[in-house]
């Protein structure tokens, strides 16, 4: 195999300068808060209304900062605060008619959601942002919430695949 001279394809300065300058820029955005995005699905051939509404995904796991895009809160979809699971001092949330809205979380804690019209039917979910101190009550605290059977059959299932439950 001939090897060709390594000498003639060295870069010049310029492009060296630029590559570490666009790395940088690239470096920094990186560092900064991300957004995600939130589905709300209408999906009608699903068996059954428990598996025909939900958000998709039903779990996020943001930075402090972070933000998520929530779509399709319309035709009856809305996102509305669990108050059960909802850090004290971060301001509820209620979306509805909007196809899309984001939202930032500045603080760190769990916070629940659900769909105010298909909640009845499990269609709820959780965001758990930055490393919350009390996690371990999670369970007991979905137990003590105003919340349909299914939709806190739903919550629980989250927590236990993603192994959070005690
Ligand atoms: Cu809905």
């Amino acid at each position: 195999m001939v090897m060709k001279p390594k000498t003639s394809r060295l870069p010049s300065a310029g492009i060296v300068l630029m590559a570490l300058t666009l790395s940088c820029i690239l470096g920094i955005q990186s560092a900064r808060a991300e957004t995600f995005v939130v589905e709300q699905i209408t999906d009608v051939k699903a068996s059954g209304a428990q598996k025909m509404f939900r958000f998709a995904p039903e779990l996020l796991r943001l930075e402090v900062g972070d933000e998520i895009e929530f779509r399709n809160s319309i035709r009856g979809h809305t996102v509305h605060t669990i108050p059960a699971l909802w850090p004290e001092n971060a301001p509820p949330i209620a979306i509805s008619y909007k196809p899309n809205a984001t939202v930032r979380f500045p603080e760190p804690g769990v916070y629940g959601f659900k769909c105010q019209r298909h909640g009845v039917y499990g269609m709820a979910m959780l965001v758990i942002v930055g490393d919350p101190k009390k996690i371990d009550d999670l369970g007991e605290r979905i137990d003590a919430a105003k919340l349909s059977d299914d939709a806190k059959q739903k919550l629980k299932s989250i927590i236990s695949n993603a192994g959070l439950t005690p």
